[in-house]
């Protein structure tokens, strides 16, 4: 933290403008001896300045440096910013002259950890400015502004303020039991405080599925007998003829997959081998690659043919699937109808591309996508987050079940202490240099 650090914070390539950022105790002087134009250590904070960075007698480049003195700035250091013309030449000479003058190359992240190390945000809001940078869909940006703006750090910390009033309340109890006037804390009414607490923590849980689906994409598996139509959904969704489409059956032998946005989320199809009895090797494997993606996708659209009767396999199949990750289609409506199903379908055919926008709206429905993004969004956006989460909860159950048993409430007390110290390394409260380093790593240099 006493290094000065420079890093380029824009994309390396040819572009219109490039960025040079440099933070720490000596940024403004650093810059400074580089730089003719108005003297940086005089100029007025957060104020743009224009003139020419210099090799000794040779001219650089002319910039625009910004300059923002310490504290209020992304690191809460003194941050300059010198705004090149873009391209290579330029911005990696302007920061090999940085590193001359006494500058650190940051690393990756590094501008972002300062912000964290200095205090100024915590640990979800330094996730979300990564998660913000990676967002590829509307919903992964709008989840990670939410984050940024610091919702769920609140919620968070609100559950922890909870927590920390049940935990002075034992200790005043067990320190000063003498005492008449101080509330005597029972079993009675720990009890309800503690399970309104474990309550809040499930609804987070609960919630960070939506997270997970915001922010990895929701897989979506087309699974069936062979021949009935899976590649032509797959295509007809995608909008290109990515899958071969044939009128043999086990035309698709392995995974093919493909990538659209539906209602801002991510979305993963996964177009399969049709499902039968093989012998032949490449297809057996298919074959099982398939049942994989039906374990693991978010849903799954069994298509079934309607010129055809529905087979034994096919009724096993709707059987094995659980009903909120299921949706049939039925194919081909535009043949003669000889299927018949128990089960809720939507019908149609991909000849006239009819039904499939039901099919699209069925897919919405069953995942409650509007109601994800129209709530206010508060969810946990990593793994890192929902194992804590978890652990936290299993802490509170522990001292639930503690409270139960008749245990000594000091006993009692150390699994409480437990969930609030993991809530705590959700925010950053609590952490170790590992985790801090490894979160950080992922980040872009320059950030
Ligand atoms: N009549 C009619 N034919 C269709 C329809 N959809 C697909 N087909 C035809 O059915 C045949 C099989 O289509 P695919 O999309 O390859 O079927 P699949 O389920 O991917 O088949 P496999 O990859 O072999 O498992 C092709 O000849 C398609 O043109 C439909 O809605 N109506
Ligand atoms: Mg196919």
């Amino acid at each position: 933290m006493e290094d000065t650090i420079c890093a380029i914070a824009t994309s390396l390539g040819v572009g219109a403008i490039s960025i040079i950022r440099v933070s720490g105790m000596s940024a403004i002087k650093i810059v400074n001896s580089l730089f003719k134009g108005p003297n940086l250590t005089k100029v007025a904070s957060h104020t743009i300045n224009y003139g020419y960075i210099y090799d000794n007698d040779e001219v650089i480049d002319e910039v625009l440096i910004s300059v923002m003195r310490a504290p209020k700035t992304y690191t809460i250091e003194d941050v300059v910013e010198i705004n090149s013309h873009g391209g290579l030449n330029i911005t990696n000479k302007v920061l090999e002259l940085l590193l001359e003058k006494g500058c650190r190359l940051a690393e990756p992240g590094e501008f972002t950890k300062r912000a964290f190390l200095n205090g100024r945000i915590d640990l979800t809001k330094a996730e979300s400015v990564n998660d913000l940078i990676n967002a590829k869909s509307d919903a992964q940006r709008k989840l990670a502004l939410n984050n940024l703006k610091g919702k769920l750090g609140n919620e968070i910390n609100n559950i922890r303020k909870e927590i920390v009033t049940v935990m002075a309340n034992i200790e005043v109890n067990i320190d000063y039991p003498e005492y008449e006037d101080i509330n005597v804390v029972t079993n009675e009414n720990l009890i309800p405080q503690l399970k309104k607490i474990k309550k809040e923590l499930e609804v987070m849980l609960q919630n960070s599925q939506n997270g997970r689906l915001i922010n990895e994409g929701i897989n979506i598996a087309i699974v069936g007998k062979p021949n009935v139509g899976k590649s032509s959904i797959l295509n007809h969704f995608l909008g290109t003829d990515k899958a071969i489409v044939t009128d043999i059956a086990g035309t698709t032998r392995d995974i093919v997959e493909g990538q659209i946005t539906l209602e801002g989320f991510l979305i993963n199809f996964i177009d399969t081998a049709g499902i039968r009895e093989t012998l032949d090797v490449v297809e057996k494997i298919g074959v099982e690659k398939s049942k994989k993606a039906i374990a693991e996708a978010d849903i799954v659209i069994i298509v079934l043919n309607n010129n055809e009767k529905l087979s034994t396999y096919e009724r096993d199949l709707i059987k094995s699937v659980p009903e909120e990750k299921r949706i049939i289609f039925v194919n081909k409506s535009d043949l003669v109808n000889n299927l018949e199903v128990e089960d809720d379908y939507i019908l149609g055919n991909t000849m006239e591309s009819s039904g499939l926008d039901s099919l699209k709206r069925g897919i919405i429905d069953k995942l409650h996508l509007e109601s994800i993004l129209t709530k206010d969004m508060t969810y946990m956006s990593n793994a890192r987050q929902i194992a804590l989460l978890k652990k936290a909860l299993n802490s509170l159950k522990g001292a639930l079940d503690n409270l139960d048993k008749k245990i000594p409430i000091d006993i009692v007390e150390i699994d409480i202490t437990n969930a609030w110290n993991l809530l705590g390394e959700i925010t950053g409260e609590t952490y170790q240099d590992e985790l801090i380093d490894t979160l950080f790593s992922n980040f872009c240099v320059g950030k």
